[in-house]
């Protein structure tokens, strides 16, 4: 695989700033190097930055939108030439880059007459529209804005959107009154930690995978950090007990390289500046490297912190 490294420091989709540090602490965490390892030819673009836009103003609900907008069409037309050329790992950045990174690879899917499918990793939906937002945070915005949802003022027009039930959400344990309303009405397919509790994560995942395979999918990954457990990722401004162990994320990511449909993935939230000595951001790296061929079998047997 040839893997194509996008620095995207978003740091305009919530209030509490740091995540502009989530690219170059994933790069001290050796993203590029487990991935070389693995056999795989990487390319770092580097980091990303917004389009031109007029300085946002305090006024308002909603955070930073002209920087969010202006981070999106910058982001949507990296992330459709970048398919051309191989697998983008966007590297947040907080979650607002998916509104981005998302609507690009489903244009670039339209164009080569495949289904864009999407695998959501998180304790929350992110399906709000600016209007429902409670929060004025527009991370929590992108899964609405690339199915198309309106509202989204100001943001590139959304051409190709990806279908609802091509989406699941693999996680939740934090969704808002609006966004529950507008789930319940949606075909977006959903499992919760309630489920996850009782079937595991692997059923759910497997039935997904098939999904996309029937069809012939492209599959887009996004993981936002706060899918896992606090405990062992503490490194994001909205940690929700009761996520993901370990093992759980590990075996979600090794079946998404057993089923080689992954064609691009997002690694958002990871706000560097609450991590505990990098812990996090090396987690994530594992994490990818699971994702991209590492075996339980193969793992290095330096243990970190
Ligand atoms: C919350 C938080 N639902 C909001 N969303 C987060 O502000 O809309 N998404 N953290 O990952
Ligand atoms: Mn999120
Ligand atoms: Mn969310
Ligand atoms: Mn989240």
């Amino acid at each position: 695989n040839d893997c194509i490294l996008i620095g995207a420091p978003v740091d305009s989709g919530k209030r509490r700033a740091g995540c502009l540090m989530g690219p170059d602490a994933l790069r001290t965490a050796g993203l590029a190097e487990a991935l070389r390892e693995l056999g795989h030819r990487v390319e770092d673009l580097g980091n990303l930055s917004p389009e031109p836009y007029s300085p946002d103003t305090e006024e308002g609900r909603l955070f930073r939108p002209n920087e969010t907008a202006a981070w999106t069409a910058r982001l949507r037309d990296a992330a459709e030439a970048a398919m051309e050329r191989g697998l983008p790992i966007f590297l947040g950045g907080d979650h607002a880059l998916s509104l981005g990174s998302v609507a690009g690879v489903a244009r670039h899917a339209a164009r080569i007459r495949r289904p864009q499918f999407v695998l959501w990793l998180d304790a929350h939906s992110d399906f709000h529209t600016p209007q429902t937002s409670g929060s004025g945070n527009l991370h929590g915005t992108p899964l609405g804005y690339v199915t198309g949802r309106s509202g989204f003022d100001g943001f590139a027009e959304i051409t190709r959107p990806v279908p609802q039930e091509n989406i699941c959400l693999l996680g939740l344990r934090s969704v808002d009154e609006a966004e529950r309303a507008a789930l319940e009405e949606s075909r977006i397919r959903r499992h919760d930690m309630r489920e996850i509790d009782e079937r595991g994560v692997a059923r759910p995942l497997a039935e997904f995978l098939e999904h996309v395979a029937a069809q012939n999918g492209m599959l887009h990954v996004s993981l936002d950090v706060d899918f896992l457990d606090p405990a062992i990722a503490p490194a994001v401004g909205t940690t929700v007990p009761g996520g993901a162990t370990m093992r759980e994320g590990h075996l979600v990511m090794e079946m998404i390289c057993d089923s080689r449909l992954m064609t691009s993935l997002d690694l958002v939230e990871l706000n560097p500046f609450l991590d505990e000595r990098g812990r996090t951001a090396h987690l994530l790296v594992e994490l990818t490297a699971s994702a991209m061929g590492r075996r339980v079998f193969d793992r290095p047997t330096r243990a970190y912190a």
